[in-house]
């Protein structure tokens, strides 16, 4: 069947030295071939070939590449037009492409016919979702990786490994007559024991993968005019948050982020936390306690100019056991520790001395170094989910070969989680899940 032509501007609109408009399909060199003075066998695939473009109501000149199928992202025959930059050219030539047949695209339909064609795996084009829209260095690395197929390449070695059990697992189900031995049953549980241990192994670093996708998340905790807010501005290094000497000034969280080593930290400056009765002012500190649900790590700062007070000792006992940082704010006054029983982190946000320091401490204290390095992050909810249903598949197989069930009903729990696993590359997913991935593409892609 003759699949329709799609147009879309794949560039973002605005005003810029030059603008893609694609289009994928049966007919899109008949279709563009009508806006240039050219005829098909000019068109040499794969070669830039500078043109006039007819608009109905101008004239343009551009760029235009032909890939041929199935040599192209879609794997259909594709032409990429590079059109002067700004909104009105691309959209008059994107208009005029419609005009002469073409459809316009829906959100990431050049991506998901890659996809149905055969082009690329469901997890590769997630990782391409996840580089478009990083905002860090470490998700554009983890998605590059998904995209390059790391991933695939592990649940591949990993699907094969369960269909050779499975085929042995056969065998011995259509020869009952010859009795299973001992060791070919622990063959079985072996090689599923070691799928198990890659599914785990990928599963430790789900925790580190939402911290690349979503950044640190660090709550800056302690009573009012300890300098929560002047610190939030050192390490953001300009003044977001409104600094006072009136004890109060923050009423609500505040939220802004900065890159370090690639990854984003999201800083949340709170109210301080002290009893209060206005309103207002409760609401915020209300809001201050939520952060502690939420954050990967927590600065309980203090004040270095004061004696340690009954407030602090409180927020002291209230994030003891969870991830925190004792910063010791005002070294400039003083440089003793007043919190004698933890180490602090000594710094002076008035000053911007200890900064640096403090900023390698969050980093370390949640980056598993080890982890980070991997060339495998699971950054991605759908993998993760997919990666623990097989897990629980394979526990159950193993529990049944423990408890010498009958091999059909091991062989049931395989297939099912070589069926989950092909869910994470597109092999085994329903449509459903298919048409959900790519409304999240935009535009164009
Ligand atoms: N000397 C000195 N003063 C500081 C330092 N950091 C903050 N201050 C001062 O301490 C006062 C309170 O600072 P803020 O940053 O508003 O304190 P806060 O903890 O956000 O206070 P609330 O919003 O009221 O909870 C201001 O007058 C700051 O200039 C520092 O390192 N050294
Ligand atoms: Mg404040």
């Amino acid at each position: 069947m003759k699949q329709k032509t799609i147009a879309a501007i794949s560039t973002p609109i605005g005003t810029g030295g030059i603008s893609i408009v694609r289009l994928s399909g049966d007919d899109a060199l008949n279709i563009v071939l009508k806006l240039t003075n050219k005829n098909a066998g000019d068109i040499m695939p794969r070669y830039m070939h500078l043109t006039k473009l007819k608009t109905k109501n101008f004239n343009e000149q551009g760029l235009l590449v032909y890939f041929n199928s199935p040599h192209s992202y879609t794997g259909e025959d594709m032409i990429e037009i590079q059109c002067h930059g700004g909104v009105v050219i691309a959209n008059g030539v994107l208009e005029e492409l419609l005009n002469q047949g073409a459809t316009l695209a829906e959100d990431g339909e050049f991506t998901k016919r890659a996809f149905l064609n055969g082009k690329i795996s469901l997890e590769k084009t997630e990782g391409i979702i996840d580089m478009i829209n990083a905002e860090s260095e470490a998700q554009v690395r983890a998605g590059y990786n998904l995209l390059n197929g790391e991933l695939n390449k592990k649940v591949i070695v990993m699907q094969n490994s369960l269909t050779s059990t499975l085929a042995e697992i056969e065998v011995a189900i259509d020869y009952p007559e010859h009795d299973i031995e001992y060791s070919t049953i622990e063959k079985f549980k072996n090689s599923l024991l070691k799928t198990k241990e890659q599914i785990i192994e990928l599963l430790l670093t789900v925790k580190t993968g939402k911290i690349i996708k979503n950044g640190i998340n660090v709550s800056i905790l302690g009573k009012p005019n300890v300098g929560k807010s002047s610190l939030m501005n050192a390490l953001l290094n300009y003044d977001r948050a409104i600094v006072t000497e009136i004890a109060g000034t923050t009423r609500d969280t505040l939220e802004d982020s900065y890159l370090y080593n690639g990854i984003k930290i999201n800083l949340i400056d709170t109210a301080g936390l002290r009893n209060s009765n206005d309103t207002v002012e409760k609401l915020g500190i209300e809001r201050a306690y939520k952060t502690l649900d939420y954050a990967d790590i927590i600065l309980v700062v203090l004040n270095g100019a004061e004696k340690l007070d009954e407030q602090d000792v409180n927020n002291l006992s209230l994030t003891s056991g969870k991830n925190r940082i004792i910063v010791q704010n005002k070294k400039d006054i003083n440089d003793k520790p007043i919190c004698l029983e933890e180490k602090v982190v000594m710094v002076s946000a008035l000053n911007k001395t200890g900064i640096d320091d403090l900023k390698s401490k969050i980093y370390n204290s949640v980056i598993d170094k080890n982890i980070i390095e991997s060339s495998i992050l699971i950054t991605n909810k759908r993998h993760e989910q997919a990666l623990k249903r097989a897990l629980e598949n394979l526990e159950q197989a193993l529990t049944s070969i423990d408890n010498a069930m009958s091999l059909d009903l091991v062989a049931l729990d395989i297939m099912e989680a070589w069926k989950i696993l092909g869910e994470i590359t597109g092999e085994t997913s329903g449509e459903e899940i298919i048409d959900a991935i790519f409304t999240k593409f935009c535009l164009g892609k």
